[in-house]
């Protein structure tokens, strides 16, 4: 009988390649949906795969529907990618994003104590969580302390923190996966790289591209190879925590360079920076040192910025 799978936050950019990579792999895919007003685009882009995967209307903000799915489904390997993902957002909806990225969690491994306590459990953790901490050698690492300075990240921390607990407490295998920025062409439009890319690929140039902080600098990798290490994690005979990163960063003006190259512009030309755009605290610099994934997973990513670029431009 093949594996079940349920995947809250089916519908966001690692939902589309998980459940791609998972139903690849001959699982039985489950995916939780919310109900939408337009009821058009409850699928998002996972909507290319949907005669594949079958669908429950849920909402981690609500203990009682997720209560309901996973006693239902009773899922092999339960993977939570679900959140608002957003960190400037999050400085708007701080409350909101503790409830769906926090409590959310929460409620998810409250489920499976109950219900399906023999399900592996996949956590989204993030390198937000370290804020502005680095290491002596320039790379945040699973035992570098973690000090975020945006809701988003704090919200992200509760969540790590629990995934810990659940699992010593309550032998739940449970693995909190901190990656690193991963982009692909099926990212929300309104992160840095997607917002370049759109506006270069576009080609109206009438209007200059508003952007905030491009001083920052992000370890960025590619999404399909994010979700392969997620999987790993689960594949394994314990469950532990890993960063995945690719080990390199770049400033957001590195990312305009090489985006605005591939059509021989220059993008000084066309780019302001603007208050709009810019965070009441902004995490500078993230380069993660992935090698406890390297060794015990075997993990290694295909993609690097380039290729990554490439792809978002081209796909
Ligand atoms: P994304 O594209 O923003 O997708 C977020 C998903 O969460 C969507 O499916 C969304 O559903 C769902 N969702 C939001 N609120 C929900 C709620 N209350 N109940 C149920 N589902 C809800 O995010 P992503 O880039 O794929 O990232 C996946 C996860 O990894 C997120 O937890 C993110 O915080 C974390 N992460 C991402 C990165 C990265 O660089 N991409 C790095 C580290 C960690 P709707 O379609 O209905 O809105
Ligand atoms: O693309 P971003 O919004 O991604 P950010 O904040 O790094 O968060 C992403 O990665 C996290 C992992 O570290 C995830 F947990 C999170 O869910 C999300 O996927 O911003 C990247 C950088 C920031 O320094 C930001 O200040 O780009 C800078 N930036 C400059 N102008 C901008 C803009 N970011 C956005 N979104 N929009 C701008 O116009």
């Amino acid at each position: 009988m093949s594996k079940k799978a349920l995947i809250f936050g089916i519908t966001g950019q690692d939902g589309y390649y998980l459940s791609k990579l998972l139903i690849e792999k001959g699982y039985d895919v489950h995916g939780v949906i919310r109900r939408h007003s337009n009821h058009q685009s409850e699928l998002g882009l996972v909507g290319q795969l949907s005669g594949s995967i079958t669908f429950e209307y849920g909402d981690l903000t609500d203990a009682t529907s997720v209560d309901t799915i996973v006693h239902k489904v009773k899922p092999d390997e339960t993977y939570n990618l679900a959140a608002q993902s957003h960190v400037k957002v999050s400085f708007d909806v701080p409350g909101y994003t503790g409830l769906v990225n926090a409590m959310g969690a929460l409620n998810i491994m409250e489920s499976l104590r109950k219900y399906a306590p023999t399900s592996k459990f996949y956590q989204a953790s993030t390198s937000e969580m370290f804020g502005n901490v680095v290491d002596e050698d320039g790379f945040q690492r699973e035992n570098t302390q973690m000090r975020p300075v945006s809701p988003y990240g704090v919200s992200k921390l509760f969540a790590h923190q629990m995934v810990s607990i659940y699992r010593k407490q309550y032998n739940l295998f449970a693995c909190s996966g901190i990656l690193f920025n991963h982009e692909s062409p099926k990212r929300g439009d309104n992160f840095v790289t997607k917002k370049i890319v759109n506006y270069v690929r576009n080609g109206d140039f009438s209007q200059k591209l508003e952007l905030g902080n491009l001083d920052a600098r992000r370890d960025w990798g590619h999404a399909e190879d994010y979700v392969y290490g997620m999987w790993l994690m689960l594949q394994q005979d314990t469950p532990d925590d890993y960063v995945l990163s690719t080990g390199t960063t770049y400033s957001i003006t590195d990312f305009l360079t090489m985006a605005f190259t591939k059509k021989g512009l220059d993008w000084k030309d066309y780019v302001v920076s603007v208050e709009k755009y810019q965070r009441p605290e902004d995490v500078h610099h993230l380069k993660g040192d992935s090698t406890k994934a390297r060794t015990v997973l075997g993990w290694l990513p295909k993609h690097n910025l380039q290729s990554l670029i490439d792809d978002m431009m081209e796909n």
